[in-house]
């Protein structure tokens, strides 16, 4: 029997491309130059797609493929995959929630306190020399016991809370309602008021429509001068224009950034700043979640096909 067509959007690593290739008849979108002609060719044969939590799959991508069943996307994201064209033909999506949640905390928080503490420029003060020709590195900002505002208390944001509050810090944060959470991280239904009440500003948001530019102006202006925004959801959720003029004018603190309109290709001001973090959108990336995460994509995969439950499905 001839193996089913699946439409690969972007590279995975070798131990994931391994068993995809054994049981599927992978087709590797990303090597493709002319893609609508290869669309044209082979499209009328794929009934899955197998893409990234940054990729995604469009409403013309989802329209070029007749066949198409189901879209398995490699991450806990799925706001670039256009689910109402995929609702409509009965599309079934799916994503890698929770096996990623322990690292994206870990990363956020990490970003915290490298960039508080400024341990990437500590550590070329070491390495140039400066600290035996010029002496002690300068005065950073302390994180324990600090406000930590929670934008978004899903999987993600609940786990860098319970990290924060090992630091001794305050909790609160914003969402749709109250959650069920430990009573002393504190509710506050207005983002800017959450804001406001925080020091170090968590984006954990998942990414939507809805959410577009949540993180504006108006909030950027009351974490303010001595705070600092953390992204670790999609660079979607924050006013990215807003944020960059507040760094720039010094309205905004600091800044600590895993995720960037248009990535890999980021907004050139970010380079010349010296109060922003940057990281390459890897807050997944360490080998034990990448592996959990392409197992759940081939097996999500393989289910639909075997006509079993979808492990993760999203619709
Ligand atoms: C990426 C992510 O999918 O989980 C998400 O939503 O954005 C990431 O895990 C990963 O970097 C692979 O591209």
């Amino acid at each position: 029997m001839s193996k089913i067509g699946i439409l690969q959007i972007g590279r995975y690593p070798t131990w994931d491309e391994g068993p995809l290739n054994e049981t599927f008849e992978m087709h590797r979108y990303f090597e493709v130059e002319d893609k609508a002609g290869y669309l044209a060719d082979v499209g009328a044969r794929i009934r899955g797609i197998a893409t990234r939590g940054g990729l995604g799959a469009d409403r013309a991508l989802i329209d070029a493929l007749p066949a198409l069943e189901i879209i398995s996307v490699y991450g806990v994201g799925y706001d670039a995959v256009d689910l109402d064209a995929a609702r409509k033909r009965g599309i079934r999506v799916t994503n890698t929630p929770d096996v990623l949640t322990g690292d994206v905390a870990d990363l956020g928080v990490a970003m915290m306190l490298a960039q508080a503490r400024s341990i990437v420029g500590a550590h070329e003060w070491v390495k140039s020399g400066n600290w035996a020709s010029q002496g002690l590195y300068g005065l950073k900002t302390r994180v324990h016991g600090k406000r930590a505002g929670i934008l978004g208390m899903g999987r993600i944001g609940r786990e860098v809370a319970r990290r924060l509050a090992a630091f001794d810090m305050e909790i609160a944060y914003s969402d749709l309602g109250p959650c069920d959470v430990p009573d002393q991280w504190a509710f506050i239904a207005d983002p800017v008021e959450l804001a406001a009440a925080s020091d170090f500003l968590f984006v954990t948001l998942a990414a939507s429509e809805a959410t577009r530019h949540i993180v504006g102006k108006r909030m950027i202006d009351a974490l303010g001068p001595n705070g600092m925004l953390v992204n670790i959801s999609r660079a979607s959720n924050v006013d990215e224009h807003a944020l960059l003029d507040a760094l720039e004018t010094g309205k905004l603190g600091a800044a600590a950034l895993d995720v960037f309109d248009g990535e890999p290709g980021i907004n050139p001001r970010f380079l010349s700043l010296d109060n922003v973090l940057l990281q390459p959108h890897h807050a997944s990336g360490t080998v034990e979640t990448r592996k959990a995460m392409g197992a759940l994509v081939y097996d999500n995969l393989v289910a639909h096909f075997e006509g079993r439950n979808l492990p993760s499905a999203v619709i």
